[in-house]
């Protein structure tokens, strides 16, 4: 069955959202929302990692992200915390997250990989070419499969050398993270060669600029190309989608399986 992983952006800035859930209460509402609608991850971010984003200190992404992971704690559905920053995962590992999900792959902050491996939590590793602020200038790739495979396998051997369990990592192409139009649908066709690397993939294609590039959508405006893409994306082996939409997902999933069978 795939899981749904919902997106719950404490930050003034995401592409999609920003500035809707900056305030805590409003945050950990939607966050129950999601978990009611079928998420089992609720993923609480609160840095934009949107092209070009501003960095965030340490100090505003724990007052962003701390309180709203104890308020989604007592839920049925996991919460991961979408840093790189070492201290503000410890913080929310402690505050109740069970994962840490990192979208640098664990490079961005030197003690990330012995946090997680010390406490054991799952982990998210995500292919990123460049940094958010520099990844879309003209990114390039001879075979962009093989290059994202050849990443994560090394992130991974790297993850599990640092003492994290293996059976907790997930693995992420990262759509739209120094892509093209052309990588991201090229990733997303080829990922069963990805799920030989033997574990769990997460995607996130929700509301992406790539729709908007094929049709001329404002990031409001994607729910089609959002549940296209995770559909595909699942039928070709993700197992984990990081969705805005969850209900509506949830529903084209569920109309899937069923036709199917
Ligand atoms: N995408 C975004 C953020 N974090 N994490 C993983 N593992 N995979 C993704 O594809 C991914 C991610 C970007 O989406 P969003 O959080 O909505 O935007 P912003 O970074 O502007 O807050």
């Amino acid at each position: 069955m795939t899981q749904l992983m919902g997106v719950v952006n404490v930050t003034p800035d995401s592409f999609s959202d920003g500035g809707l859930y900056l305030d805590p209460e409003a945050a950990i509402a939607h966050g129950r929302e999601l978990a009611e609608e079928g998420a089992e991850v609720l993923d609480v971010g609160g840095e934009s990692t949107r092209p070009g984003a501003e960095a965030v200190s340490v100090e505003e992404e724990l007052r962003r992200v701390v309180p709203v992971v104890e308020g989604l704690r007592e839920l049925e559905a996991r919460v991961s915390v979408d840093t790189s920053k070492a201290p503000v995962a410890a913080a929310a590992l402690d505050a109740g997250a069970e994962i840490v999900n990192d979208v640098t792959g664990l490079r961005g902050d030197p003690e990330m990989a012995a946090l997680c491996a010390e406490r054991g939590c799952g982990v998210v590793l995500m292919h990123m070419l460049g940094t958010p602020r520099t990844m879309q200038d003209n990114p390039r790739y001879d075979d962009v499969v093989a290059e994202v495979r050849a990443f994560l396998t090394e992130r991974l051997e790297a993850a599990v050398a640092a003492g994290i369990p293996e059976e907790g990592i997930w693995l992420d192409p990262g759509i739209g993270f120094g892509k093209t139009l052309a990588h991201n649908t090229e990733l997303l066709r080829r990922l069963g060669e990805l799920r030989e690397l033997g574990r769990p993939l997460v995607v996130g294609t929700s509301r992406k600029s790539f729709i908007g590039r094929l049709d001329g959508s404002p990031a409001s405006e994607r729910l089609g190309g959002t549940i296209a893409s995770s559909l595909l994306a699942a039928t070709n082996g993700a197992e984990v989608l990081r969705v805005h939409d969850v209900a509506a997902v949830q529903q084209a999933l569920a109309v899937a399986a069923a036709i199917l069978g």
